[in-house]
């Protein structure tokens, strides 16, 4: 298998450590759509990542779907529950973090990638503030006792993780550790396994 796409995007690194997590060697591929198009085109023509190479060369796209297409290829994983309540929770747990990192990356791109006159204020407060209500969700469950944190994860922990750490690096002003301190030690304590290490978040 080949992961397509850089650790700084919070989308690769959750299916990087997922990866990680359920000891399935890859190979990862550290390319950017904005830096490296050419080489991101063949895996995904809409220069978009995460993709992932299977083994028999169908590549795979959107991270949500990727997780969902790994994982129910192993037999009694526990990262994702095959059915009912505990699988829709973790779903909407999860789903919870991508929205709220969808509107951060959106947030970034408003920042980054337009010249600074045509920056629209507005727009871009409105963005953060979507990301903001989003993680503060997740804060609020992850102090409620709602996810099952290092020792008993599912993917929702994983992305919730993840996107801590790419949310403080990118936009520490919506989310840090005092804002969201619960969340902050759980994403501390994900960020010293195995799994974590083995795919650094670098800006
Ligand atoms: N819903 C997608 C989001 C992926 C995404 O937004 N990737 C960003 C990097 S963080 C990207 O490829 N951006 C390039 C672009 O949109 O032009 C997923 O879960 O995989």
């Amino acid at each position: 298998m080949i992961l397509v796409g850089r650790y700084l995007s919070p989308f690769v690194r959750r299916v990087g450590t997922t990866l990680h997590w359920l000891n399935i060697p890859f190979e990862h591929r550290p390319l950017s759509p904005a830096l490296d198009p050419d080489a991101v085109r063949p895996y995904n023509p809409m220069l978009k990542i995460p993709a992932l190479v299977l083994d028999d060369g169908e590549i795979l796209i959107e991270s949500s779907a990727i997780l969902d297409s790994l994982l129910q290829t192993i037999p009694d994983q526990m990262l994702l529950p095959a059915s009912g309540l505990a699988r829709r929770r973790v779903l909407q747990q999860s789903g919870i973090m991508t929205s709220a990192l969808d509107k951060s990356v959106a947030a970034v791109y408003e920042k980054t990638k337009r010249p600074k006159e045509k920056i629209h204020q507005p727009f871009l407060d409105t963005l953060i503030a979507q990301a903001q209500a989003g993680v503060d969700q997740i804060e609020a469950q992850v102090a409620a006792g709602k996810f099952g944190g290092t020792t008993n994860p599912t993917i929702a922990d994983i992305t919730a993780a993840v996107g801590y750490t790419f949310m403080n690096a990118m936009l520490p002003d919506a989310c840090n550790a005092e804002r969201q301190p619960a969340l902050a030690k759980f994403a501390g304590e994900f960020e010293q396994t195995n799994a974590f290490k083995a795919c650094q978040f670098q800006v």
